[in-house]
């Protein structure tokens, strides 16, 4: 696997954060489209994504490429996926849980994956067959098992629905268990991967939002369940990752 890919996408994450960063210095403005309810579209998501699909298109002109805000583009089975900004609403308001997230499908599976968060300072990163790393240093999910001292984050998506949301947290909150919502799948994944939390889930997510992290949460010794690879390049899906208590914690989080 090759490790230029992957310093190409560290190198591309870090110049994407450093511009979305700039752009919001001049927060007039910023805020130019909803896709819906308290979904935001800013230049800087559009800014963003031109910039990594110019640097994609430059060193690996064969690639496909598939972002938030431009599709799919290219034909090539092996595709890169791109979150510009996932996190927007919180990128917007100033609030630091926000992450430029790269990742690579080789055509046949998940090889690469890079997360940065600026105002985190924290970069992810992984390739197969190698130890997921943050800023440097190798990663590991966390070994905790008691589901009184565990601590999920979830996702919330308006396409599935309040009530399973709802009956959700009900059963996580009996069971013991913390929650948390984020606001950006990344963090929440970054989060599993560090061994911060025990588990990320989401119903219904997009594969920009998932593709990186599950590739960090897997190279950490975590665990995910996701839709399989093809198809998930075409629709959204259910996805889980955790530490190795994935049976117990899936079991609470699934309606
Ligand atoms: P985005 O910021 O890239 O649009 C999964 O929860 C994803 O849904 C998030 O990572 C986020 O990605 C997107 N999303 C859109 N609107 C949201 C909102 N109001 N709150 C949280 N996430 C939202
Ligand atoms: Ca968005
Ligand atoms: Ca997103
Ligand atoms: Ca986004």
């Amino acid at each position: 696997m090759s490790a230029s890919r992957l310093e190409f996408a560290e190198t591309i994450a870090r110049k994407a954060g450093q511009l979305a960063v700039d752009l919001r210095q001049h927060p007039d403005g910023l805020v130019i489209d909803t896709k819906g309810p308290q979904d935001f579209v800013t230049a800087a998501d559009l800014a963003v994504e031109t910039l990594i699909r110019a640097a994609i298109a430059a060193k690996y002109p064969d690639d496909a490429v598939l972002g938030e805000e431009g599709g799919l583009t290219g034909d090539a089975a092996a595709c890169w996926i791109i979150d510009p900004i996932d996190g927007t609403a919180n990128y917007m308001r100033g609030l630091p849980d926000w992450a430029i997230s790269v990742g690579y499908f080789d055509g046949s599976e998940l090889t690469h994956g890079v997360i940065f968060a600026p105002d985190l300072g924290a970069l992810a990163s992984a390739r197969n067959g190698q130890p997921a790393l943050l800023n440097g240093a190798q990663i590991s999910v966390s070994d905790r098992f008691d589901l009184d001292q565990s601590m999920v984050v979830l996702g919330y998506s308006r396409r599935v629905g309040l009530n399973d949301h709802l009956d959700r947290i009900g059963r996580l909150l009996e069971s013991g268990c913390e929650y948390r919502r984020q606001g950006a799948a990344t963090i929440g994944l970054m989060s599993v991967a560090t061994g911060r939390v025990e588990a990320y889930y989401e119903p219904s997510l997009n594969v920009w939002d998932a593709a990186a992290g599950l590739m960090i949460v897997r190279a950490a010794g975590g665990k995910f369940a996701a839709p399989a690879f093809p198809d998930f390049l075409n629709a959204p899906g259910e996805v889980m990752a955790a530490n190795r208590n994935m049976d117990s914690l899936a079991a609470l989080c699934r309606n």
